[in-house]
């Protein structure tokens, strides 16, 4: 495997890619974003499925956000937003990375698709599962994070990233956040320098 000193990021600018390029930006790890819309001949050439973000790192590719991020930190082992196979932070860290997908960003994804995606003759009105089940997620991740200033303890990892990315769509889709103890959290993450440099670099993209 041969990996490059900057890493090219495809896909949708101010979409899940800021996932991407935030965890760069933390890293302090070289990337490019490359504009890539989805579907295109120029996104299936990196992901059969036509979607982005996809990280191609020399001649490794990595599809799916989360996916990536974990990579992005095992790379960058040293600035300590991961955790070694086989130990408990490192099994915290890869439960939170599937809860952030399954649990607290599905019923994000699923309301913005049947308002704004879906071909009309497959919208429908989600509303009321799509707001149950995030509030679900969130007393559940209100309880899982307990004291802890990060998700997995006192330090920012690659889970807060995209943990802290879906708690913004949320905000901006106004799902309600019923729980202070979320809602400190997110401010916390949220504030982060590193988020507002990758913001500034794909705003007028
Ligand atoms: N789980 C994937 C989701 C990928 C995804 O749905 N990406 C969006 C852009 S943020 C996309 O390409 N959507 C096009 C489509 O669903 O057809 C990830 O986190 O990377």
């Amino acid at each position: 495997m041969s990996s490059s000193d900057t890493v090219k990021i495809f896909g949708s600018p101010r979409s899940r890619l800021t996932r991407v390029s935030w965890m760069c930006q933390e890293l302090g790890q070289a990337y490019e974003v490359i504009p890539t819309k989805p579907h295109t001949p120029e996104m299936r050439a990196v992901n059969p499925a036509g979607k982005g973000p996809v990280l191609v790192d020399g001649d490794v590719t990595v599809i799916d956000s989360a996916a990536i991020c974990i990579y992005l930190a095992d790379k960058n082992m040293e600035k300590n937003m991961s955790a070694a196979p086989a130990t408990a932070d490192r099994a915290a860290l890869d439960s939170w990375m599937h809860f952030a997908q399954s649990d607290l960003e599905a019923p994000l994804w699923l309301k913005m698709k049947h308002t704004f995606i879906l071909p009309d003759e497959y919208r429908a009105d989600v509303n009321a599962v799509t707001k149950m089940e995030f509030k679900n997620a969130i007393g559940a991740m209100d309880v899982r994070l307990g004291d802890n200033q990060y998700a997995i303890g006192d330090r920012f990892t690659a889970a807060d990233v995209v943990l802290g990315h879906t708690g913004s769509w949320a905000r901006s889709a106004k799902f309600e956040i019923d729980s202070d103890r979320v809602n400190a959290y997110l401010d916390r993450v949220l504030i982060r320098d590193a988020l507002a440099r990758a913001r500034e670099i794909e705003k007028d993209m």
